[in-house]
């Protein structure tokens, strides 16, 4: 049951078809590098006037807005923890990434959402250790809910894709 709601797929976050995709924003919500940058791109400049709206977010945060040019109707936008060596909290503010960002599909029912690994580029948290998050805080949260019925990790590198194959086997 469980194994068929998470699904993961190799590669571009914005060309996932998805009811959401998640970004891996910054405090501003103005846009950045990495998959921000990709997701403003693929979007288009209406993802940015909404976002100018919201008034940032506050880190382990998360907001909505519309997708605009994405095949993905919405984008989540959460706030990761800037890695400072495991001691600040960091753990507890990436899992709270993950579960605001499926409280809002939850409340929104949608039915599939696409994350990225949350902070594990420019924000430097340890891959497979994010990965972990990742993973068990999904686990948890749709052990409890209905929506989303689907969700999609989307690693950008074969290694990425098997931290999460490894952690979706080590946790069944
Ligand atoms: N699709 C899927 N994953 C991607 C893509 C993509 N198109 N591009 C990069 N990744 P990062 P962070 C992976 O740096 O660490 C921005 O400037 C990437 O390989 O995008 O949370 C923001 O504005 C990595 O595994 O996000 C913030 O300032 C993961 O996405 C800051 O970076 C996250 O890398 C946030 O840093």
């Amino acid at each position: 049951m469980k194994k068929q709601r998470i699904e993961v797929i190799e590669g571009d976050i914005t060309r996932i078809n998805a009811d959401a995709i998640v970004n891996a924003a910054n405090p501003s919500l103005l846009g950045g590098g990495g998959v921000d940058g990709a997701i403003h791109r693929a979007a288009g400049p209406e993802l940015l006037e909404e976002c100018r709206l919201l008034g940032g977010c506050e880190t382990g945060g998360a907001k909505i807005t519309r997708g605009y040019g994405l095949p993905a109707a919405f984008v989540i936008h959460t706030v990761g923890p800037v890695w400072r060596g495991g001691a600040h909290g960091e753990d507890e503010l990436l899992r709270r990434c993950y579960l605001n960002s499926l409280g809002i599909a939850a409340d929104r029912r949608l039915k599939s959402i696409a994350f990225p690994a949350i902070s594990a580029g420019a924000y430097g948290f340890p891959l497979e250790r994010a990965v972990g998050i990742a993973v068990r805080t999904t686990r948890e949260f749709l052990d409890e809910n209905k929506f989303p019925a689907k969700v999609i990790f989307a690693p950008f590198s074969p290694e990425a894709k098997s931290l999460y194959e490894k952690a979706l086997l080590s946790e069944e």
